[in-house]
Parts: C-alpha cells; sequence; structure tokens
C-alpha cells in the first residue's frame, strides 16, 4: 500500500476506534523539548517522581523506544462532556474529570492495540504504542503533529477542543505522511492559568513545579504531605483542574463529547471524604478498581481524604477522624491527627480563645 492509502486509512481507523483527533509527526528528535526536559529536570521540577529522571534522552528520542522508528502518531481522546455534567455536587471533594469514570489508560490501551496489530499486518513493519506508559514527551508530539500546542498551563491545547483531551501515540517503522507541524502557539498575552493556579504551581509560561502542584500531591506523592502544602490542596482529593478550567480555549471551544468514552460514573463527580475514610481496602478494591482511582491507592486516598476534611474545618468529620487515629496506616494516623488539630484549632478561632 503506498504511503498516501495507508495514511488515509489509518486515519479512518483511528475515527471509527473513537479517537477524536489523530496527527502525523516525522520521528526526528525534538530538540526544543529535549532542551525544555532537560531544564526542567534540572529545576527539579519533578518532584518525587525519580522515575522521570531514567534515560531523558529515551524521552525525546523515538528512535531510541522503537529502532528504525519513522513516525510518531499522535492520537487524542476528547473527555469534555459538558460544564453542567463537569461541575461537582456541593460538600463533595473535587475529583480531575479524567479521573470519574474508566481508567483512560485501559480504555485508550484496547484501542490502541487494536490500530498497532492492523498497522503491522498491512506493513511489516514493527509499531509500538504507549498511552502515559513510556518515555514519550506526548505533548511535544502532539504538538508537532499539528494537532494543538503547548499553553502556558503546560496543556496540549486544541483550537477547536480545548485542552480536555488524553494523549496516545503509535511509534511505527512504517513511512506516513507527516502533518505540518509544530502548531502555532495561541495562547497570546492571557494569564489566566498562572493567575488562577492556587498554589503557584505555572513558574513560568509552560513550566509546571510539581513541588507545587496539586495535581502531583494528590496523585503522585506517596508517603506524607508536607504541612504546609496541605491547605494547597483545598478540597481537590484526586487530582486538580484549576488551570484547565480557567482556560478560555476550554470556556469557550471546547465541544462536550457525544461518546462519553471514560463511561463517567455519578459517584466520582465528587467524593464524600468521610466515606473515603471510612473505607476498609477490600471495599475500596470493589468500588474503585479499574478507576484512575488506584493510582494514588487506597492509602493515598484516605490521606487526601483527612487533608480535605481538615481544611473545610467542619466538626462533624471529628468523629470519623479520632476514628482514623488508629488506623493500620501511620500516614492516615498523622493526617488525621493534624485534620483535628485544623479544625479544633478553627473552633478556637471562632471563639477568640487564639
Ligand atoms: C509527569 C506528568 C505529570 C506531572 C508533571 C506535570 C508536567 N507539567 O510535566 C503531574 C503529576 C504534576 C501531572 C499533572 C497533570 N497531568 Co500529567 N503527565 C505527566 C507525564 C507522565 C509526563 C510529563 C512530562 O514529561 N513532563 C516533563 C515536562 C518537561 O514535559 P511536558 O509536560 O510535556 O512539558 C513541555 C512544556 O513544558 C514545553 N515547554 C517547556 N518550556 C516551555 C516554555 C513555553 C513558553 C511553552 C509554551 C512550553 C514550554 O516543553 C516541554 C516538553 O515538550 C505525561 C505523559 C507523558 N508521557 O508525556 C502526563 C500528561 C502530560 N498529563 C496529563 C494530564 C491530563 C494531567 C493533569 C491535567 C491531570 C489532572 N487533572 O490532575 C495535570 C495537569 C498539570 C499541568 N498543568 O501540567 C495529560 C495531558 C493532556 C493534555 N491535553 O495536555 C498527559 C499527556 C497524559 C496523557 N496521556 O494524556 N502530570
Amino acid at each position: 500500500m503506498d504511503r498516501g492509502r495507508l495514511t488515509r486509512e489509518l486515519r479512518q481507523r483511528a475515527a471509527s476506534e473513537g479517537f477524536d483527533a489523530i496527527g502525523i509527526a516525522e520521528a526526528v528528535e525534538p530538540r526544543r523539548d529535549a532542551q525544555a526536559l532537560a531544564r526542567w529536570l534540572g529545576a527539579g521540577h519533578q518532584a518525587g517522581m525519580t522515575w522521570l529522571d531514567r534515560a531523558p534522552e529515551m524521552r525525546s528520542d523515538p528512535r531510541m523506544l522503537l529502532p528504525g522508528c519513522r513516525s510518531v502518531v499522535s492520537l487524542a481522546l476528547n473527555y469534555w462532556p459538558g460544564a453542567e455534567e463537569a461541575r461537582t455536587p456541593p460538600g463533595r471533594a473535587r475529583v480531575a474529570l479524567y479521573a470519574r469514570g474508566r481508567d483512560y489508560h485501559r480504555v485508550m490501551g484496547k484501542r490502541l492495540k487494536r490500530l498497532t496489530a492492523w498497522l503491522e499486518e498491512t506493513t511489516g513493519q514493527a509499531t509500538r504504542s504507549f498511552v502515559d506508559t513510556g518515555p514519550v514527551l506526548e505533548r511535544a508530539w502532539a504538538e508537532r503533529a499539528g494537532i494543538g500546542w503547548i499553553g502556558k498551563n503546560a496543556n496540549l491545547i486544541s483550537r477547536g477542543r480545548g485542552s480536555w483531551l488524553l494523549l496516545a501515540e503509535l511509534l511505527t517503522a512504517a513511512e506516513l505522511v507527516a502533518d505540518t507541524g509544530p502548531h502555532e502557539e495561541f495562547c497570546g498575552t492571557c494569564t489566566s492559568c498562572l493567575d488562577a493556579c492556587p498554589t503557584g504551581a505555572i513558574v513560568e509560561d509552560g513550566v509546571v513545579d510539581s513541588e507545587r502542584c496539586i495535581s502531583y500531591w494528590t496523585i503522585e506523592h506517596r508517603g506524607p504531605i508536607p504541612e504546609e502544602r496541605r491547605a494547597g490542596n483545598a478540597d481537590w482529593i484526586f487530582g486538580c483542574d484549576v488551570c484547565q478550567d480557567v482556560c478560555p480555549w476550554n470556556l469557550r471551544f471546547a465541544e462536550a463529547t457525544p461518546a462519553d468514552p471514560l463511561e463517567r460514573r455519578e459517584d466520582l463527580r465528587g467524593l464524600d471524604p468521610i466515606d473515603m475514610l471510612g473505607l476498609d481496602e477490600e471495599a475500596f478494591r470493589a468500588r474503585y478498581s479499574g478507576t484512575s482511582l488506584m493510582r494514588a491507592k487506597w492509602e493515598g486516598m484516605r490521606r487526601n481524604a483527612c487533608i480535605v476534611l481538615g481544611n473545610a474545618g467542619d466538626r462533624a468529620a471529628l468523629t470519623h477522624l479520632a476514628r482514623a487515629l488508629d488506623d493500620e496506616d501511620p500516614v492516615v494516623r498523622s493526617h488525621a491527627e493534624w485534620a483535628i488539630r485544623q479544625i479544633e484549632g478553627r473552633g478556637a478561632d471562632d471563639q477568640g480563645l487564639e
């Protein structure tokens, strides 16, 4: 099959697998992005995610992941359900939108597997696929493939769809027709995301310091969260969407997907932190296996629940937190103790005792 026809057919297949955008870039080393990555790592912005330090050269050169790689195919899945559906019910702890249904790694992984098998069979050329599962600079490739640009909030933003897109790639030794990239940037003079980030995590245009990012602390960080960071989490129990919520491209152009690819669950629109704190491990697994919440694990979600309760300051949580003082996990115990102190301290403030 000639490369023009192969490319057209691949695009059609990606669309029928439910991907909302596809773009193709030539597999040449993206020097600007390799430098940006080196600078980011050098500044320590990866915080405790030490796995990001491993083989940075591999992260920016696809030929090291697939010898003979000629093309990088980027695929995007729109998960925006519309403003009404995205709203967190009052009194609930907030869950990032991408995590409110099935784990996207699984959803996209299945579709990628079928595309990979077809491409390999048709071309006889080696192909590998990734969805946040390998050392690939996913946003950089999507930008080079013309799907969108890397915005000041570091997210890939599409002019027609905003940034509520999840990304995946196919690396292939097959030769395809590349799109004209990289995409032009359209943030202009807007600084909404920098101004709105409650913890000042966007330290420069396009550069996020994970050490200050709520998403990092609530999802990726294991063990105790430093006390000085806890207030910043506010009512976020898993992830954070503030820098996307305020983006004008999302406010004006995000298009609700009719497909509901992640099969959103009503109970994940927002969580009851008291309920989360009281779950035993078996119940936690039964309820959340197959969702992105598993990344933070049972311990992490209960730790996060304590922080949300401490920040909310509602005395009704005190008996539940007191029970957590006997929790088997020392991190949960220490965070419950902190939350009790927060709530009681606030009570004393209200009564003018301090
Ligand atoms: C580590 C990681 C995180 C870390 C670090 C975030 C970060 N900004 O790097 C934490 C845990 C904080 C995180 C949070 C989130 N993440 Co994350 N994360 C990743 C992961 C695994 C690696 C990212 C990476 O390599 N970072 C290193 C930096 C240097 O690379 P980069 O983010 O691509 O940054 C580029 C820009 O900074 C740019 N750049 C550098 N300097 C400058 C200067 C200017 C002016 C500009 C414009 C650009 C620019 O160059 C860099 C290289 O291309 C990717 C998956 C992957 N393999 O790519 C998902 C990924 C980036 N995450 C994703 C998502 C959805 C999120 C969250 C929205 C989740 C949430 N709701 O809580 C938040 C968003 C936070 C944010 N604003 O970045 C999606 C993003 C989709 C999109 N539309 O962009 C990805 C692609 C996963 C996926 N498969 O869909 N994430």
